[in-house]
């Protein structure tokens, strides 16, 4: 029964395809971290990490409060308890890093200040 045996490759050779697509949009996702926002309970400038109480992080983690390691070359300006925050986080070697974080609502300064 070749052709049936051949219909069955393909399904598989598809699902497997569409699988790595998948994939590959999460791990796009992963690459750049994954988008959060939470409120900053406390930051250590010496050690760059920063504790949030965040929001669920889908596909990453539920809503808590937990110390994040800061990425090199973060600004953690204007960054202090209290302040709403929007991040992103990377999750590598078992190891959270934060890689973006901006008061939530800031105006940034340039690029998205269009009319
Ligand atoms: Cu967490």
């Amino acid at each position: 029964m070749r052709g049936f045996e051949g219909r069955r490759v393909l399904v598989m050779v598809l699902a497997l395809i569409a699988l790595g697509v998948s994939m590959a949009a999460c791990g796009g996702s992963t690459a750049d971290g994954f988008p959060g926002r939470g409120v900053v309970e406390g930051v250590d400038a010496a050690a760059r990490t920063v504790s949030l109480n965040h929001e669920d992080i889908p596909g990453l983690m539920k809503a808590m409060t937990m110390t994040f390691e800061v990425a090199p070359g973060v600004s953690l300006e204007g960054i202090g308890a209290g302040v709403e925050v929007d991040f992103r986080v990377t999750h590598e070697n078992g190891v959270y890093t934060v890689t973006a974080i901006e008061v939530a609502g800031a105006v940034s300064s340039g690029a998205e200040s269009a009319p």
